[in-house]
């Protein structure tokens, strides 16, 4: 059975990836900061085997501990889903939050390169592995007050081209599946709690949902050995652009 190592399983994306893979045939190390969380989709997917790991991204120490102890079962991963993060204020640059700026950059960024580290030593030693990191439009696509969450997205979308170039020698493919809209706790994050804010997000059009983005990420990492599905961006039908959404009047 393949490992699938899935970050920010307690929610959203990450969560409906475990699902998603688990009915693919993988077992499961599931990660997040909320343990209830994890220890509830580990009882729900039983009995596919799910090893749940409690740590911050951020934290570089707690990551590497994390990983070196994973159970003999767990150990050889085979695929890594660079999920965990998100977005933290929307504000102009000249009056933006520096602990959000660092928030989204420690997480999104520096989070991805920790955990990735953290498992390549033993993807490079088996010569295979398959890491897929989470962007999104916003890496592409510049928009109103979007500032550091954006470069934080466009910093994964180049690490992404070269982390491809420096694990071709050991076989390991990397990929992005880079989402618009997808209604998960991400707004009520972004808002600090404000549920109200947070739903307007998905006011007036039908924004894409955690399993959507899922059934992509399953793709990709079921196809032959020989397939890298490099780059995808997945958008609501009724998202044109980062800024561009066709809502329908109220
Ligand atoms: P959610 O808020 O629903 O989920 C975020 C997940 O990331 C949670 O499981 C959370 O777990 C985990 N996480 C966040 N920060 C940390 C941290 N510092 N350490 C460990 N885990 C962390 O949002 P989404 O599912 O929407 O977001 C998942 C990814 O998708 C993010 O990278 C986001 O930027 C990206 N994305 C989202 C889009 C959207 O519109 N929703 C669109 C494009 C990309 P816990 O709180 O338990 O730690
Ligand atoms: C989440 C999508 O456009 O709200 O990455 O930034 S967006």
């Amino acid at each position: 059975m393949k490992t699938a190592f899935v970050t920010g399983a307690s929610s959203g994306i990450g969560r409906a990836t475990a699902v998603a893979l688990a009915k693919a045939g993988f077992q499961l190390v599931i990660t997040g900061r909320r343990r209830e969380r994890l220890d509830a989709l580990a009882a729900e997917l039983a009995p596919v085997p799910v090893h749940a790991l409690v740590f911050d991204v951020r934290d570089r120490d707690a990551v590497t501990a994390a990983v070196i102890g994973l159970p003999p079962g767990f150990a050889a991963v085979d695929v890594l889903i660079n999920n965990a993060g998100g977005a933290h204020g929307l504000h102009p640059i000249q009056t933006g939050d520096p602990r959000d700026w660092d928030a989204m950059l420690d997480a999104n960024v520096r989070g991805l390169l920790n955990v990735t580290q953290a498992l390549l030593p033993g993807m490079t030693a088996r010569q295979s592995g398959f890491v897929v990191n989470i962007g999104s439009i916003a890496g592409r696509d510049a928009y109103a007050n979007g500032n550091v969450y954006c470069a934080s997205k466009a910093a994964v979308a180049m690490l992404t081209k070269t982390m491809r170039l420096d694990l071709l020698p050991f076989g390991i493919r990397v990929a992005e599946v880079d989402p618009g809209a997808v209604e998960t706790e991400f707004s009520e994050v972004r808002f600090k709690g404000d549920a109200d804010r947070a739903a307007k997000v998905y006011e007036g059009f039908a924004p894409l949902r955690a399993e959507d983005v899922a059934d992509v990420i399953a793709f990709v990492v079921t196809r032959p050995a020989h397939v890298n599905i490099a780059d995808v961006l997945v958008l609501p039908t009724a998202q044109g652009a980062a800024s561009s959404i066709f809502r329908q009047p109220a």
